[in-house]
């Protein structure tokens, strides 16, 4: 083995958004793009010298390429152990899940989420920390700056290793380990889930399906739903990971996934189904003709989590994104627990689980999960489900509606805007900056805004400070807006707008959402002008 240094040039676009840098597969694969970005994350991570590291990805065009050359580049840094997941797999919790098991000082997950993938699609990276967690933004913005100044890298000429099968090969003085992918994390979740009582109730008769949309979760949701759970073979849908995900966004929504949807509209055989994203960190969860919306879904988990294994002892506290809705506050506050409000993006959880001062925390986007790992989960999400329908014997609408008449229910939605001008994008959001003074104490109707400001959190743990979250209109009665650029788009901008109002009147609470949520939906408009600004009369995506 030879360690080469390759000479190379800075690429000023290597700033990470929400969850690690994604762009095109053709930017990627621009000389000397990834390598420069892997190089930085080796120099700014200097606790993986001598170390190991976990590697995979979602399986998407590119996977496997990124993964060679990452291998042949931590063997040239002084990495000792590489744990790789076989054909180059690992969902994102399982990474997180892996990192921890075995005392990892780090791992690069290789995914753009629920982003299309393909030669003409997204890529992404993302480095994850010895705790199993998204880096923090300290540690992003250190990348990034190297990534700005970088003139050469590190690599050895070996060949590409074998990634099919399971075993361990040595390149030079690193050992790579090529693991299965799902063992470890399926027996992580045995451990938090009563898996008898969920087969008893499959046995009994309890039809579901879960949609891997072609992505990661395939294999994952095929090993516990089917081999382990015992749930009919063919449960899990679209279950081989495809490098394109079959030509669709592994988006797990009621747009995206519509075929779920279908199966469990009208009168069906199936009383759960469920779908996960790209890189299996997100879920969604249906009942018969019945949609939970994340929030709901974090609430509820938050109010039962005591009746499963894994959280018999009660829950610390919770904290969910600030878009979020509130309705896991209302459940914080009956139990009297730490509730926090975080930017959006699952490394701003990392601190407060690692502290101790939450069990459970969630994001609007689809995405829960609590301090078995460091990374939203969404199997996990699903097995949480699993279990509480099988102790209540109830639907999930049932579940549901009850827990909306012991806490209200918080009507929610959002819009997003997508590929819009950035220009124009920035343009809206400035202006309501600007705006902001004026909105305090206005009435419109029946809503008198209370608050109007752009969020800046101050963690609880190490007292950082991160600015400009989102702007965020709120209004006397508990109802919100919400507006935010996303940070993992690779096209133009995407405006969201976020939508809630609480209804605790039992009576009120079968209305259609986007009727509830009109008032505010006009106002939001108007606020930010957006018909005006982007020549769009309605949202490009609704969830
Ligand atoms: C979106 C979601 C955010 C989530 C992030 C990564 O970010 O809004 O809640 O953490 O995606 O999720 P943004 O900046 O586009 O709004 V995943 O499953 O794509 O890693
Ligand atoms: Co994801």
């Amino acid at each position: 083995m030879n360690i080469l240094t390759i000479e190379s040039q800075p690429y000023p676009d290597q700033k990470p958004g929400t969850s690690g840098l994604r762009k095109k597969v053709q930017v990627f694969q621009q000389a000397h793009y990834l390598q420069n970005f892997v190089q930085s994350i080796f120099q700014v991570a200097s606790n993986l010298k001598g170390h190991t590291l976990v590697l995979g990805g979602d399986g998407r065009y590119y996977n496997t390429t990124a993964i060679q050359i990452i291998l042949k580049m931590a063997a040239a840094n002084g990495i000792s152990k590489v744990l790789v997941g076989q054909d180059g797999l690992l969902s994102t919790p399982a990474a997180s899940a892996v990192i921890r098991k075995y005392k990892a000082a780090g791992g690069i997950v290789l995914s753009a989420s629920h982003n299309p993938g393909g030669p003409n699609e997204d890529f992404g990276i993302k480095f994850n920390i010895s705790n199993g967690g998204p880096a923090p933004t300290s540690f992003t913005e250190a990348v990034y700056q190297l990534t700005r100044e970088i003139r050469e890298y590190h690599i050895t000429d070996n060949d590409d290793i074998d990634l099919k099968h399971c075993g361990n090969v040595e390149m030079g003085a690193m050992i790579i380990e090529v693991i299965d992918p799902v063992s470890d994390y399926a027996e992580l979740m045995s451990h938090l889930f009563d898996f008898n009582q969920i087969q008893t109730m499959i046995e009994s008769g309890f039809r579901l399906r879960f949609d891997a949309m072609h992505a990661v979760t395939g294999p994952y949701a095929r090993n516990i739903l089917e081999h382990r759970l015992g749930a009919e073979p063919g449960t899990v849908m679209n279950a081989e990971p495809l490098e394109d995900f079959g030509g669709g966004h592994p988006d797990p929504n009621l747009v995206h996934a519509h075929e779920l949807v279908e199966l469990l509209s009208g009168i069906s055989e199936f009383s759960f189904g469920a779908a996960s994203d790209g890189d299996g960190d997100r879920n969604m969860i249906i009942g018969n003709n019945f949609f939970v919306t994340p929030s709901d879904s974090l609430a509820i988990m938050a109010a039962n989590a005591h009746l499963l294994p894994g959280y018999k002892n009660g829950i610390s506290g919770v904290a969910r994104s600030m878009p979020t809705s509130a309705a896991v506050d209302r459940v914080a506050d009956m139990l009297g627990i730490e509730c926090h409000e975080t930017p959006t993006g699952w490394k701003f959880f990392g601190n407060l689980l690692d502290a101790n001062r939450i069990t459970l925390c969630g994001e609007e986007s689809f995405g829960s999960g609590s301090d078995h790992v460091r990374e939203k989960d969404g199997l996990w999400a699903v097995l949480f489900w699993l279990n509480l329908i099988a102790i209540k014997q109830k639907s999930v609408e049932q579940i549901v509606r009850e827990h909306w008449a012991k806490f209200g229910r918080n009507y929610y939605s959002r819009h997003d805007y997508e590929a819009i001008d950035s220009d124009v994008a920035n343009g809206i959001m400035k202006q309501l900056r600007q705006q902001l003074r004026s909105f305090q104490g206005q009435q419109f109707g029946d809503l008198i805004i209370q608050l109007a400001d752009d969020f800046c959190y101050t963690d609880p743990i190490d007292g950082s400070i991160s600015e400009h979250q989102g702007i965020r209109i709120l209004f006397e009665d508990g109802s919100r807006i919400i507006y935010r650029l996303s940070g993992t788009g690779t096209e133009g901008a995407t405006l969201r707008v976020y939508l809630e109002k609480y209804e605790p009147d039992i009576s009120k609470q079968d209305g259609d959402t986007q009727q509830e949520l009109a008032t505010l939906i006009d106002l939001a408009n108007q606020f930010a002008a957006i018909r005006e600004k982007t020549g769009r009369s309605v949202a490009d995506v609704i969830t």
